[in-house]
């Protein structure tokens, strides 16, 4: 693994910096292995077992995702925000045989441990560990799983190799030009490819210094930049949003102090949803920086960025990345002309293997000469990518976050008071986009938030509907479709 190779290059520098503590790259290698060790157990090569994991963001973290993967495991990486059906589903969906779960979610796992038949490892009741030599890995092994939504009912377990994530990382530590001297703050969720790619693992493989903040709060992020050592920040564009707002409600003196501290960052960047150009602007009064924002997925890592060198268009995901190949496609996969709207495809080495136990999505997702079909669509505009939308108005964005329209409708439609119902996403200048409801009730006593709650406890709280519309038809077309887009205006946008 390259990632634990250049760590003991760095063996003296700070890894990881949480809770307050430091830990250098000696000791992460030394808790990870040792992790891996007690995730062996008897046998001396995990061999793709799934193993997932239920662990604050931090230093255990880290030293238990480089464990699974030492251990010759697959990393699956669970949302701390899931309530349980949406847990259980993972579990199941990926066979995991190994559950490893931090003192604060052990009592929510323990019960479905116990159920699966799986091994709970609970950090802090781990014992004595032996020590063992842990496996070689080929990089064409499969490493990581990272849940997806899309236009299928269910998420679907996007299943990454080593050479995939060796791919992802080593072309943004090149473009991005990180270096041991860089400091990043950590505050996005680490089951996607933001947080744990963009974010922990381009920083580690640089041996420069990754630092947590568990629970995201404006005020807790301009402190710790105020601390002066922080010099690289990545969030999506709700997160620059609630700064900007935070900033702007503080007295001007320290605004001038954040300006002044923000103006000598190295590099801060935008993603996983497209940035508005009010949003960049302001940005750039706060801190004096143009947003580098950059296009991604969870199936390919990130595809297209603007430069970190030369200009950084505004509204624009920029240029392909060195070694990613991209072609914009009409609905007959024949390549548009310039200047003409096509939908991104893209091939390489970051491309994913394949959807977890979905061969038939796997084979869908791909043209028939190899190259995955991302379902956005965009424009080329002196050789620059320009995001039109998406090919499916089933696809929502809220706050950076993936969500299915038709995962939120086929839960909506178990309810006993809900006969039927259509869910869209609704633009939303802080959120990207809102999701709201249009629902055709046999009760009409039931409420919104009886349904909002009814629906936390099934399913994330992103993906709840903020805005509820009542009818009595959903307008459908020649063939029995609902058109989405003529539910959109029932709805306040902002
Ligand atoms: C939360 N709230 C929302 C909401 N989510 N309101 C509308 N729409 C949403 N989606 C409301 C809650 O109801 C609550 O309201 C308040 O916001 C605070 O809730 P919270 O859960 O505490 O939210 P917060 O911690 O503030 O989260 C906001 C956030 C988070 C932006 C920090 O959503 C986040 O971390 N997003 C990042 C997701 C991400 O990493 N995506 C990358 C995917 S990878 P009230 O009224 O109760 O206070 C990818 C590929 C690529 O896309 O290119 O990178
Ligand atoms: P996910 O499946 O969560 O990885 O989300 C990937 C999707 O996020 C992409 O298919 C795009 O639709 C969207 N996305 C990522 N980056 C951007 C961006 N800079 N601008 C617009 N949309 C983006």
């Amino acid at each position: 693994m390259q990632l634990v190779h250049n760590a003991t290059q760095n063996v003296d520098l700070t890894a990881i910096v949480s809770e307050g503590k430091s830990y250098t790259y000696q000791q992460l290698l030394d808790a990870s292995s040792t992790f891996a060790s007690l995730l062996l157990n008897d046998t001396t090569d995990l061999n793709e077992a799934r193993v997932a994991f239920m662990v604050a963001p931090g230093f255990d973290y880290v030293r238990v995702q480089w464990g699974i993967w030492r251990a010759g495991g697959v990393a699956v990486p669970l949302a701390l925000s899931y309530p349980l059906p949406s847990l259980r589903y993972v579990i199941e969906d990926t066979g995991a045989q190994l559950i490893v779960a931090d003192q604060t979610f052990a009592p929510l796992l323990a019960p479905l441990a116990e159920e699966k038949g799986c091994r709970l490892i609970v950090l802090g009741e781990e014992g004595t560990v032996i020590t063992k030599s842990l496996p070689e890995l080929t990089p064409s092994r499969r490493a990581m799983i990272l849940y997806t939504s899309g236009t299928t009912n269910l998420p679907k377990g996007v299943v990454t190799t080593h050479a995939n994530l060796e791919a992802q990382i080593s072309t943004l530590v090149n473009v991005w030009q990180w270096s041991s001297s860089d400091h990043i703050l950590c505050v996005l969720p680490l089951h996607h490819v933001h947080g744990i790619i963009n974010v922990i693992c381009c920083a580690l493989w640089s041996g420069a210094t990754v630092e947590f903040m568990p629970h995201f709060s404006a005020e807790g992020i301009f402190n710790n930049f105020q601390r002066g050592q922080i010099n690289v920040f990545m969030a999506v564009p709700t997160i620059y949003f609630k700064l900007i707002a935070y900033w702007e409600s503080l007295p001007d003196e320290q605004r001038q102090q954040i300006t002044e501290t923000l103006s000598k960052f190295r590099l801060m960047v935008s993603g996983s949803a497209a940035l508005p150009v009010s949003v960049m602007e302001k940005w750039k009064t706060v801190s004096g920086h143009t947003l580098l924002e950059r296009y991604g997925m969870t199936e390919i890592g990130m595809g297209i960025s603007n430069p970190y060198d030369d200009e950084r268009r505004v509204g624009y995901i920029g240029k392909p990345l060195p070694g990613v190949s991209v072609r914009l496609v009409d609905e007959n996969n024949v390549e548009v002309a310039d200047g003409l709207p096509g939908e991104i495809q893209i091939k390489g080495a970051t491309v994913f293997l394949e959807y977890w136990n979905r061969s038939e999505a796997t084979q869908k997702a791909f043209t028939d000469d190899g190259w995955f079909q991302t379902g956005d669509i965009a424009v080329v505009e002196d050789g620059y990518y320009r995001m039109l939308g998406r090919d499916s108005i089933d696809i929502i964005k809220s706050g950076g976050y993936k969500i299915s329209a038709l995962e939120i409708e086929e839960v909506l439609r178990t309810h006993s008071a809900i006969s039927d119902c259509s869910v869209v996403g609704i633009p939303n200048e802080e959120w990207g986009e809102l999701v709201a409801a249009v629902l055709i009730l046999t009760d009409k006593t039931v409420s919104p938030e009886q349904i909002s709650s009814w629906l936390r406890e099934r399913m994330p709280a992103y993906k709840v509907p903020r805005q509820y519309r009542v009818t009595d038809d959903l307008p459908r077309n020649a063939m029995g479709k609902v058109t989405k887009n003529d539910l959109k205006p029932l709805f306040v946008t902002a």
